[in-house]
């Protein structure tokens, strides 16, 4: 391999590190301050998860849209969404995205092409397909990232929405973050045994893919991949990526101790860190200890100053109840 093409695939591991590690950062620290009781909204940690949303970061543009799930922390932070708009609302402060009157599960910020998280599985589906729709209308080329959960699939709306992008060939980019889990139910007491999403996906009639999806560079692949695909052709591609939440369902614990899932599987994807995977051959290069140290230092100056204007910002009133609300 040349020198100028072991250059970029550095330069290319750094950017996906840096996303994630942020990501990664974040969501300690609100884990970590979560008991202080400051923040009294549910929250749904996607420790483990960073890789897609990572790679979709280093893909779409901030005019393209994205929707999300309850699990939406990460989505919102790789679409370019504000961290202190984003710790303002899970405080449900006044400088919060929503003015702190969604919380975690209900992350909008438009001016990112951020359109919004739901607490109802697969309720932002049709959403981010009617966006789809609306850049379609509108020939904007913009592309409308669906971010869901392998749980999702078992929702009607699903069905309709990929059945309507492929009838209508929107430009709809569906992610599937599959993590073998909805709640405390595992994929197989849920889905067939042998049938893969994405190749259900595939026989509807949509393109498809699937990979690792702690592989940031592979994830990166088939992101940038099916982004060049839609934007050159228009046409609506599903992606599906395997990965792992390490933390509760909901909250900021572990909870082996539930026993739904064993150890082994536990230590398995542990071992499979999406950040430890791509440090290991960023660490290559004599540069990146350096590199790293410097940024764990501004990521925990810029997280400190976020969490103190969260805890400063003053709470809502009466006048701005109504400011936002559609129906
Ligand atoms: C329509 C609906 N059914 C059930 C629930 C309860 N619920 C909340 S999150 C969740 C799990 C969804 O699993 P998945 O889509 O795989 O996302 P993950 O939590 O694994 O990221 C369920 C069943 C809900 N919020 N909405
Ligand atoms: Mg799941």
């Amino acid at each position: 391999m040349g020198k100028e093409q072991t250059n970029l695939n550095y330069e290319l591991s750094l950017e996906l590190w840096k996303t994630m590690f942020r990501i990664r950062r974040i969501e300690e620290r609100i884990a970590l301050r979560y008991p202080e009781n400051k923040m009294r909204c549910p929250i749904h940690l996607s420790i483990g998860q960073e890789a897609v949303p990572s790679a979709i970061a280093a893909n779409l543009s901030i005019e393209d849209f994205a929707v999300s799930t309850h699990r939406g922390h990460a989505h919102y932070l790789a679409k370019g969404g504000n961290l202190h708009s984003f710790i303002g609302e899970l405080y449900g402060k006044l400088n919060g995205c929503c003015l702190g009157k969604g919380g975690s599960m209900h992350l909008i910020d438009a001016s990112v092409g951020f359109m919004g998280t739901t607490a109802i599985v697969g309720n932002s589906i049709p959403i981010g397909v009617g966006l789809a729709l609306a850049s379609q209308l509108k020939n904007s080329g913009q592309i409308s990232c669906i971010y869901l959960g392998d749980g999702a699939v078992e929702e009607g709306v699903f069905y309709e929405s990929i059945n309507f992008s492929i009838v209508r060939k929107l430009p709809s980019l569906f992610i599937c973050e599959n993590n073998l889990y909805s709640v405390y139910s595992p994929l197989a007491i849920r889905q067939p045994s042998g049938r893969q999403i994405f190749e259900m996906v595939a026989a509807m009639g949509m393109k498809t893919a699937n990979c690792d999806g702690n592989d940031v560079l592979a994830c990166n692949k088939l992101v940038k991949n099916a982004v060049e695909h839609i934007r050159a052709t228009g046409q609506p591609f599903f992606l599906e990526f395997s990965t792992y939440r390490w933390r509760e369902h909901c909250g900021p614990d572990f909870d082996n101790d539930l026993d739904y899932r064993s150890k082994e599987e536990f230590d398995f994807w542990q071992s499979r860190d999406p950040i430890k995977l791509i440090e290991s051959s960023l660490f290559l290069n004599p540069q990146f200890q350096e590199t790293k140290a410097a940024y764990e230092i501004l990521i925990a100056n810029e997280i400190d100053i976020a969490f103190s204007a969260a805890e400063l910002a003053p709470f809502g009133n009466s006048e701005i109840a109504t400011k936002g609300v559609y129906a």
